[in-house]
């Protein structure tokens, strides 16, 4: 039975649905128990082994190319066929976002939980934890991914203790490893420092020393279990770190302190030879008013102000790229020119919608300018692209997940091609080219060497007059952009 506790919380949560939102909303309770309570329907452990498959009636998905009509196969993403030298999974290298995947809702600010899987009882209990995981390793198998992305706190169950939340983390990360195989592995894992109420202040940047223990205990943790499960990646992205005002803040001293935690966890990555490539993922705010990984240039400040440039790389979201006013193109590209650009959480936001939307990115024309600075980067491994998508509220049925991810990654897969195409036709290249023509010349080579001073430029401006200036040719461009579409 449920303990008291936990019915006043749903008598709670009732009173509020029905004050907050309008009378028709059916208010249910919701889908999962308080995570430290194991007693009757909140956590049972006699919840059963599920039997059978998760996803019955749904075969191996396989491509079939463009002119298929089927929703579960490929169109376009073809993993051994050679695209520029490198097969497409290589360049690809996707993962499915086991938080969105597996413990979405649906639930949003405003509604109930819209989502109940078959396999879910509702609880948080470490017997569904392990049954979650099975159901994640048979996506991934039907799905032909290899690769696949998670928080602690998504896959286990915090307890009371950080000893017994880290038995319980334990427990599942064995399972994990078993149902891995020899093929499967994580492309990142993370530690969630932004759920808990703990970590309302920040975890690296909380004012409480006791929250900046807490949250290097659980990264250390999470660094651990990413390295046992053969990671190839550990991401931080700090949600909470930041501010909500700076008139009680001392920003410097936050930085400070996030340098100084970031130091630590590349001293442990290499106590423990972990060799998987540490990633920050900027965002410029939501659920903080300011995140101090405001975007890729934000934090390429930061890593080069503290001397970390060289221990670090980014994870850029394309939905995070549009909240903080850049695009996703300009996002990529400002990593990989800084030498930053490590992996992609591929999503995207809605063009009318404000907030982190994280919808599976379906748009060829935005794929093609990700794929074009992933080529230029000679691909992102030992990085790649992480499904940081949800379904809609709306989209609830099992085979919805599926589509989801066969459509992001064939709109990658169709990206690819289009940017291949478009480099190995060179008319784009060639435009840019001659663009800075002016520059291919004796003086354009002395001044980009840095050996011409202001003197001899006003001669040379004296010597020509009034400079031509030619068209820029940005129609042009946007029309061989498209004929590669
Ligand atoms: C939230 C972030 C988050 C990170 C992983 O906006 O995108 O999902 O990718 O903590
Ligand atoms: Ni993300
Ligand atoms: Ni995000």
């Amino acid at each position: 039975m449920m303990s008291m506790k936990a019915v006043k919380l749903l008598l709670l949560l009732c009173v509020i649905c029905f004050s907050v939102v309008s009378k028709t909303v059916i208010c249910e309770p919701p889908p999962t128990c308080p995570a430290n309570l194991d007693d009757g329907e909140c956590g049972s452990e006699d919840s059963g082994e599920w039997e059978g498959e998760f996803f019955p009636g749904i075969p191996k998905i396989k491509y079939e190319g463009p002119t298929s009509k089927n929703p579960l196969a490929y169109k376009w993403y073809n993993p051994n066929e050679e695209i520029l030298g490198k097969n497409m999974k290589d360049w690809l290298r996707f993962s499915v976002a086991f938080w969105h995947t597996f413990r979405g809702t649906g639930g949003d600010p405003f509604g109930a939980p819209t989502k109940m899987w078959p396999w879910e009882d509702g609880t948080n209990s470490l017997a569904m934890a392990k049954r979650r995981m099975r159901a994640n390793f048979e996506f991934l198998e039907k799905l032909g991914v290899d690769r696949w992305c998670f928080h602690d706190r998504d896959i286990a169950p915090d307890a009371e203790t950080l000893e017994e939340t880290n038995a319980n983390l334990d427990e599942v990360v064995a399972l994990a490893k078993e149902l891995q195989g020899t093929k499967i592995r994580p492309l990142w894992g993370t530690a969630q420092l932004f759920m808990h109420p703990r970590y309302m202040h920040g975890g690296a940047t909380s004012p409480e020393i006791g929250v900046y223990a807490y949250a290097a205990a659980q990264v250390k943790k999470a660094i651990e279990v990413t390295h046992y499960l053969g990671g190839e990646n550990y991401v931080f992205w700090g949600g909470r770190e930041g501010y909500q005002t700076l008139l009680n803040t001392d920003m410097e001293r936050e930085l400070d302190h996030m340098a100084r935690f970031f130091e630590a966890a590349v001293a442990y990555k290499k106590k423990i030879g972990f060799n998987g490539t540490l990633l920050i993922e900027p965002k410029p705010q939501e659920p903080t008013k300011h995140q101090y990984d405001w975007d890729a240039a934000t934090s390429a400040n930061f890593l080069r102000k503290y001397g970390l440039i060289g221990e670090f790389k980014l994870n850029i979201e394309c939905n995070h790229a549009t909240l903080s006013g850049h695009s996703c193109h300009h996002e990529l590209e400002t990593a990989r020119i800084n030498g930053l650009l490590g992996n992609v959480d591929a999503n995207t936001g809605d063009p009318q919608v404000g907030w982190d939307t994280d919808q599976f990115l379906m748009d060829v024309n935005e794929a093609t300018l990700v794929m074009l600075s992933v080529i230029r980067n000679g691909g992102l491994s030992p990085g790649g692209f992480n499904f940081d998508a949800k379904l809609r509220r709306e989209s609830t049925d099992v085979e919805d997940i599926f589509i989801a991810h066969i459509g992001g990654m064939d709109t990658l897969a169709r990206g690819l091609r289009n940017a291949a195409k478009l480099i190995e036709d060179g008319s784009l290249d060639k435009l840019v080219r001659k663009r800075y023509q002016s520059f291919d010349t004796e003086l354009g080579a002395q001044i980009e060497a840095g050996k011409v001073d202001f003197e001899l430029l006003e001669k040379k401006a004296m010597e020509w007059g009034e400079p031509e200036v030619p068209s820029g040719k940005q129609e042009l461009a946007e029309m061989l952009f498209q004929s590669a579409m």
